[in-house]
């Protein structure tokens, strides 16, 4: 935390959700990680800079991040991904959450696909939700092409729509849940994972290409500590067995 500096209460909920459904996942345990990252501060033209991280992994998931970032007293970023264990049938889920000097700038949420389709039980899952009608919905930058088409990609105008994005990011974990309970692997030479690995590098290929992520986290330190960060804390791609 920056001293005297309180989370926005919007991250501080979708923080709380989110530990409470990673707490919930089988075979929870704390993935082993560099203890420099766990919290990492700095200093930066627009002030302190604060960067807390946690790691674990459990059933179906070879990493799970949670990673909430205050640059300055301007910004405030909450990030999250489950990357999947390829040899797993489940989706990669991300949740990015920005917020600027005039409130929350964005929020983003997504099931990304790990094969051309998601798998017919998230589908399911998916298609029974009712997915609020949200205010001002924002424009999917080019590298985008990663969501699915369940993706929700907005700036919530007011405390209803905050609490309405709250509750479609519990429901999106609900339906992993679901899925993780009563998944079980491929091999690691099956032609569906070797398939989910590499939709799953693409993922992360993809996902370095925003400029967003990398500008603030260059000015915050310097570019090769952000790009290093990128490769191998956000983004790292899948390890290959
Ligand atoms: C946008 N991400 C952004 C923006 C900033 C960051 C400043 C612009 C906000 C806006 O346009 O209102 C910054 N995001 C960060 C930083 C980190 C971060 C510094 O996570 C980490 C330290 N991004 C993700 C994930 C998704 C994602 C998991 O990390 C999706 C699941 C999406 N962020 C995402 C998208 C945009 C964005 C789609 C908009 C990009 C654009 O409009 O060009």
């Amino acid at each position: 935390m920056i001293s005297g500096l309180e989370l926005h209460p919007f991250l501080g909920s979708l923080a709380r959700l989110l530990r409470h459904r990673i707490d919930a996942f089988p075979g929870l345990c704390p993935l082993a990680f560099d203890p420099k990252i766990e919290a990492i501060r700095g200093v930066a033209d627009e002030g302190e800079v604060f960067i807390s991280n946690e790691l674990y992994r459990c059933k179906g998931f070879r990493k799970l991040h949670l990673e909430i970032a205050q640059i300055g007293l301007g910004l405030q970023i909450l990030h999250c991904v489950f990357f999947p264990d390829p040899r797993f049938d489940l989706p990669i889920f991300g949740v990015d959450v920005v917020v600027g000097p005039a409130g929350i700038s964005a929020a983003i949420v997504d099931l990304s696909p790990v094969a051309p389709v998601l798998s017919t039980k998230i589908l399911k899952g998916l298609e029974e939700l009712s997915i609020p009608c949200f205010k001002q919905v924002r424009e999917l930058p080019s590298w985008g092409t990663i969501f699915s088409p369940y993706v929700q990609f907005i700036r919530p105008v007011d405390l209803t729509e905050e609490r309405h994005f709250l509750d479609l990011v519990d429901n999106f974990l609900e339906i992993l849940h679901q899925a993780v309970f009563c998944s079980s692997p491929n091999s690691l030479t099956d032609a569906s994972t070797i398939q989910r690995h590499s939709f799953q590098t693409s993922y992360c290929l993809q996902q370095k290409n925003n400029d967003k992520t990398r500008s603030v986290l260059e000015k915050a330190f310097t570019p090769q500590w952000a790009d290093r960060y990128i490769e191998e804390v956000l983004f790292e791609c899948p390890p290959l067995s």
